[in-house]
């Protein structure tokens, strides 16, 4: 990603407030823009919440930017961010709002992304034997109820979680509905795939083209491809939607798709790998 388009334009989300236009050759901070003049806005709905940070100026905000502050990640995947009015400035340009918008950290706000793949069933029989086809990659989305697009099943990393963990915690809340299992349950599924998810493998890292970002909070993830080869594993369990999640299911990666965000820039990235290590 070396510039954004989902976070330009339009009516910032669960707000009624108009993003400042700003035109794609005035995007980069290094290209004068004298009519720049953003509305600054955070949601009502982040202030007190514990998985966010104070005001900017408040007496009990301290923030070490461009460090691991405390259990708070705060550098960036793309090296350090400029301080500009003492709010950290999105490395990727103007988004038309300042303030934090609906996130809930100053600067980088870390996410994992979980890229559950599986080689199209034939027959929609996944039990049958050499029932994959080898052509058609597939992999777990999930609708979510935001913006009713087709996602990852991603979710924000918790203060001090591993992003590993949180990849696969996501995945399990999402598209298996974990959060209403029992803790026996809950055990059962992790154990029984705990050989799967022990082998992920980083397919991306950085800036998020998330329409929640503003010129001072943004999101960047960790996308981690955990494969089935052969359709046993998880490839065969029953998907369930959770959290705020409403739908879920597998998808064909097909050049067409489209998805939240730059998920699919993601999941193409996916399939060529795949595609790369069948040819050798
Ligand atoms: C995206 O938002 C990330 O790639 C991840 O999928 C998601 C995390 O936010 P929530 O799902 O928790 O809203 O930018
Ligand atoms: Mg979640
Ligand atoms: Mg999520």
């Amino acid at each position: 990603v070396s510039t954004h388009f989902k976070c330009l334009g339009g009516v910032y989300p669960r707000s009624t407030i108009e993003r400042f236009p700003v035109p794609g050759d005035k995007v980069k901070w290094s290209t004068e823009y004298k009519q720049y003049q953003p509305v600054e806005y955070t949601s009502p709905s982040i202030t007190g919440k514990p998985w966010a940070d104070p005001d900017i100026g408040s007496s009990d905000f301290e923030p070490k930017w461009n460090e691991i502050d405390g259990n708070i990640d705060r550098t960036s995947y793309h090296g350090p961010y400029q301080i500009v009015n003492e709010r950290p400035q999105n490395p990727f340009g103007r988004t038309g709002i300042t303030g934090r918008g609906v996130l809930g950290r100053w600067g980088p706000n870390h996410a994992a992304d979980p890229v559950v793949t599986r080689w199209k069933p034939l027959n929609g029989d996944i039990n049958e034997k050499n029932s994959s086809n080898k052509q058609i990659l597939q992999f777990v989305a999930i609708r979510r109820g935001d913006t009713g697009e087709w996602a990852l099943p991603g979710g924000m990393v918790d203060p001090g979680e591993k992003v590993t963990t949180t990849a696969v915690r996501e995945f399990q809340e999402e598209a298996m509905n974990s959060l209403v299992m029992s803790q026996d349950e809950k055990n059962t599924w992790t154990d029984k795939l705990k050989n799967f998810f022990s082998q992920g493998e980083i397919v991306y890292k950085g800036y998020v083209d998330d329409w929640r970002n503003t010129d001072n909070a943004w999101m960047e993830t960790v996308a981690y491809n955990f494969h089935d080869e052969t359709g046993a594993t998880v490839g065969a369990i029953a998907l369930n939607a959770g959290d705020d999640a409403v739908g879920v299911r597998w998808i064909d990666i097909t050049p067409e798709i489209k998805l939240y965000a730059s998920h699919e820039r993601i999941v193409k990235d996916v399939f060529k790998k795949h595609l790369t290590a069948k040819a050798l």
